[in-house]
């Protein structure tokens, strides 16, 4: 155990990684703690040349990650998801990682945790796992380089879906759409992510790592001219300097159903 990565455990077997989430106690909400912690196990990973790592969360876990950590949500006006948030520079930091990430998932994976798990290379779950993308719920105004990696990984109806309703949805869904690679019973979940690990770890790591840089660099999909992306700032401004956005935030503290009024 690194003691100085309390929140997260990581260990190196051959040249396969294993990253595991530990603050369950917070249903790993990917505070700024965490995530700190979380790209520094990254950042051992590369300086220890794995050629494949696997996130995952303690065997058993009934909740993969609740999300983001909705108490460092600012309710001072200010964007909410900036360039700079923790979830978005994980995110960027495992996109660009030099060797698959694959996601395992046990139990129920929430809002950016969702963008968290879809951003990682390959997603194998127990059949049981659910994911809710919840920004609508919350009354959070997602950004949009977050909302084009979900329409990257899910295609636009399944997408809409997920994001309007902000409701569990069951893994099988995801992987009728090739969002997951494989949903197994939990007794089969490590065996068959070790043995999905081992096959890409006997591959060629520089290979590998041009083909994901490839891939990244081809999915970005288009770029936004400088007026459209104002354009979605202003309309995101309007959300998280609405009484809706504290709306959202207050409910969950109070552990009650959000009651939106459009404004
Ligand atoms: C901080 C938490 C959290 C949490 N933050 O256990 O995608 S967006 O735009 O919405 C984005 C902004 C985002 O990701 O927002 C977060 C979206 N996440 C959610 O909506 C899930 C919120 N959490 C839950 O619904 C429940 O916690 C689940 C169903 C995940 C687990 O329920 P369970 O009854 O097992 P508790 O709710 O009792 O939570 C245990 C502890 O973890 C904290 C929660 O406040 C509690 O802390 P205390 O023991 O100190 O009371 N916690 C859970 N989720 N996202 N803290």
């Amino acid at each position: 155990m690194d003691t100085a990565l309390p929140l997260v455990a990581v260990e190196l077997t051959g040249s396969v990684g294993v990253i595991t989430l530990n603050n369950v106690q917070k249903r790993n909400a990917l505070s700024s703690e965490l995530i700190e912690q979380l790209c520094a196990a990254l950042e051992q990973m590369r300086d220890k040349a794995a050629r494949v790592v696997v996130l995952r969360a303690p065997a058993g876990v009934k909740v993969f990650s609740a999300g983001h950590d909705v108490c460092e949500l600012p309710t001072n006006g200010r964007d909410p998801l900036t360039y700079n948030d923790p979830l978005r520079r994980v995110i960027r930091e495992i996109e660009m990682f030099p060797a698959p990430v694959i996601a395992m998932i046990e139990g129920s994976v929430w809002g950016g945790a969702c963008e968290l798990v879809m951003s990682c290379d390959l997603i194998v779950a127990a059949d049981n796992a659910t994911f809710a993308v919840t920004p609508a719920k919350l009354g959070v105004p997602y950004n949009i380089s977050g909302v084009q990696n979900f329409l990257n990984a899910g295609g636009r109806s399944l997408c809409k879906e997920m994001l309007f309703t902000a409701q569990p949805m069951p893994v099988a869904r995801l992987v009728e759409r090739g969002l997951v690679c494989a949903a197994v019973p939990c007794a089969e979940l490590e065996a068959h992510t070790q043995a999905l690990a081992a096959q890409i770890a006997m591959n060629s790591p520089m290979v590998i790592a041009l083909l994901k840089e490839e891939l990244r660099l081809l999915s970005i999909r288009h770029n936004l001219g400088p007026e459209t992306f104002e354009r979605v700032q202003a309309i995101r401004r309007e959300v998280y300097d609405s009484e809706d956005y504290q709306e959202g935030i207050r409910a969950f503290f109070e552990r009650r159903l959000p009651e939106f009024k459009g404004m």
